[in-house]
């Protein structure tokens, strides 16, 4: 196996024998070889779509692929060899897709190669040896590692924007132009020789696809359950049953709450399911009574204490102890071997079950609270006051320190950065990263809290209509708004998002705690000089390079 897509991969350079994240040879191969097909799916797509052709389960499989493929999401070998023998069904699905729609067009098709005829084979001691052979280790000796990490830049943001499009479509929210620019992104990673000028032309497009796909769950989210509300939420526990929700899906967590409706069951978010407590359709529930935790790092000590039921519903899984094996479920593409796995049935029975079965909180806790539910919505309702505010000197900067947590020391960076944010300063913050330093006391300024949190990693979204309207509101640029960016990666999600605000031309971004080990240093040197792309420092040097 060689794995370097997150942040935390081994010695900063890459994954070989056994993943930190749990990832072990024959998963990693398999993910390999789905990614292939993936591609293989998508040659044919993207022509087709280019003939006006398309087809609903193509699009999906190769969303779900990707998706599947992101770090934490799915450890299952066998699930993934399911996927596989699927994805090549798929591929001849959409094979002839294209060939009927070459026939209406009265055109010849294309004789495609690679991925579009790769054969896997039926054995899977087999089939994992073929995964071998397409590992990134491969492309590096023929293209070199700077084409290879750029090429790889180019997947992991299409795997995170896959993964806000299918929270998307889960909710019915679909748009056919963005599968098309998938199809199109993946049939350009299938070329033999990209030029470097191309790949970076083509992760700037996968930056605007990335916005799109935040912009459409924003949508879905906001259309199914409201705009998030100012809410304050709970962070002690509630004498009773319990289950436990993780992940990032808005549906699992409503589904959940319906079906523990009167069974005196208490209902807590973990990691970035946070954000679920202000939005109207899901706190409109008694039963949803708080945050438990932090962010996915600290999860097999956190829920090893839970008195209850935990459900994933996406990422981020790690293996789960003995202890809490039983009582830990899955569903949607997260996937660990023998964990059960609620199907798509959404039968959540099992956990309630299990949350019934297990002792629950012995007594209430003290109330703690946070505040959250400052999406765009919520904080453009204020634009006056905001805007008023830094007119008057009141609020002198906005940082936004987001991203993903992790397990790294240097992650207490973000936490001592965000004390060290004067007293006049605003944070805006998203993702699990913010778990670092969100129940600290920030107090406010002039009725608005110092502390402003957005939300999930795809809530990125709001910061970014949220600097856009500041900007038109000074007439400025973005870039010329007291705003700066401090932003921590961890998954896929991130390249995701850091794509997007390369996209729309924000500069200085700092970046942590460590650079992606697939940006080569002459990669590094072009993203230095097109947007100034910065590693963070320490929190002393970036606040006086930043305020001065
Ligand atoms: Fe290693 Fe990260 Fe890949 Fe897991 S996802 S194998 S930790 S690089
Ligand atoms: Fe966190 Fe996994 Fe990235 Fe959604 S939950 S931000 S790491």
């Amino acid at each position: 196996m060689f794995c370097y897509q997150c942040e935390e991969t081994a010695k900063g350079t890459g994954c070989e024998k056994v993943g930190v994240c749990g990832k072990d040879g024959t998963t990693a191969e398999l993910q390999d070889v789905l990614t292939h097909l993936a591609k293989g799916v998508a040659m044919y797509a993207h022509r087709a779509a280019e003939l006006g052709e398309r087809e609903g389960r193509v699009d999906a499989f190769v969303i779900e692929a990707l998706f599947t493929t992101v770090t934490n999401v799915d450890f299952d070998p066998e699930r993934l060899l399911a996927a596989i023998r699927r994805g090549v069904a798929i591929r001849d699905e959409a094979k002839s897709i294209y060939e009927r729609a070459c026939a209406k067009a009265g055109r010849q098709p294309e004789i495609l190669s690679g991925p579009a005829v790769w054969q896997p084979e039926a054995d899977s001691d087999a089939l994992v040896f073929q995964g071998q052979e397409l590992s990134i280790r491969v492309r590096q000796g023929l293209l070199g590692e700077d084409i290879a990490g750029l090429q790889e830049l180019i997947l992991y943001a299409l795997k995170g924007a896959a993964a806000y499009v299918d929270h998307a479509m889960i909710l019915g929210k679909e748009d056919p132009r963005l599968f098309a620019v998938f199809h199109a992104a993946l049939d350009f990673l299938t070329q033999d020789s990209p030029a470097v000028d191309d790949l970076l032309a083509w992760a700037l497009k996968v930056g605007e696809l990335s916005v799109q796909a935040m912009e459409l769950l924003d949508a879905a989210n906001t259309g199914t359950y409201g705009h998030p509300e100012p809410t304050p939420v709970r962070i002690t526990s509630v004498k009773g049953k319990a289950i436990l929700v993780s992940g990032h899906d808005l549906k699992d967590l409503e589904a959940i709450l319906k079906q523990t409706e009167g069974k005196g069951i208490n209902v807590y978010t973990h990691g970035e399911m946070l954000p679920c407590h202000a939005y109207p359709g899901l706190k409109k529930f008694p039963h949803l009574v708080g945050n438990y935790g932090g962010a996915w790092q600290d999860q097999r000590q956190e829920f090893d204490a839970f008195p209850g039921a935990i459900v994933m519903t996406t990422n981020c899984i790690q293996k789960p102890k003995e202890s809490y094996h039983d009582r830990i479920f899955t569903t949607g593409l997260v996937a660990w071997p023998g964990v059960t796995h609620i199907g798509a049935d959404k039968d959540f029975s099992p956990a309630v079950e299990a949350a019934l079965a297990a002792p629950g909180f012995e007594e209430d806790e003290p109330e703690k609270t946070i505040l959250v539910g400052f999406g765009h919505q919520a904080v453009l309702g204020v634009a006056d006051k905001v805007i008023e505010a830094v007119k008057s000197g009141a609020i002198r900067h906005f940082f936004l320190v987001g991203g993903c947590d992790g397990r790294k020391s240097g992650r207490s960076y973000y936490t001592e950065f965000a004390r060290q944010v004067p007293q006049d300063c605003v944070i805006l913050t998203l993702a699990c990263g913010k778990f670092r330093f969100n129940k600290l006391e920030f107090g406010s300024i002039g009725g608005i809290p110092r502390l402003l949190d957005m939300g999930q990693c795809n809530d990125a979204y709001s910061a970014i209509k949220v600097a856009g309207a500041l900007a038109e509101a000074f007439g400025c640029g973005v870039n010329d708004l007291p705003l700066s960016l401090v932003l921590s990666w961890y998954e896929q999600k991130a390249v995701t998002v850091l794509l997007a605000l390369l996209h729309l031309g924000v500069r200085n971004i700092r970046l942590g705690p460590s650079l992606p080990a697939f940006i080569t240093p002459k990669v590094l040197d072009v993203l230095v000089e097109k947007f100034a792309l910065k590693p963070i420092q320490t929190p002393e040097e970036d606040l006086v390079a930043i305020l001065g």
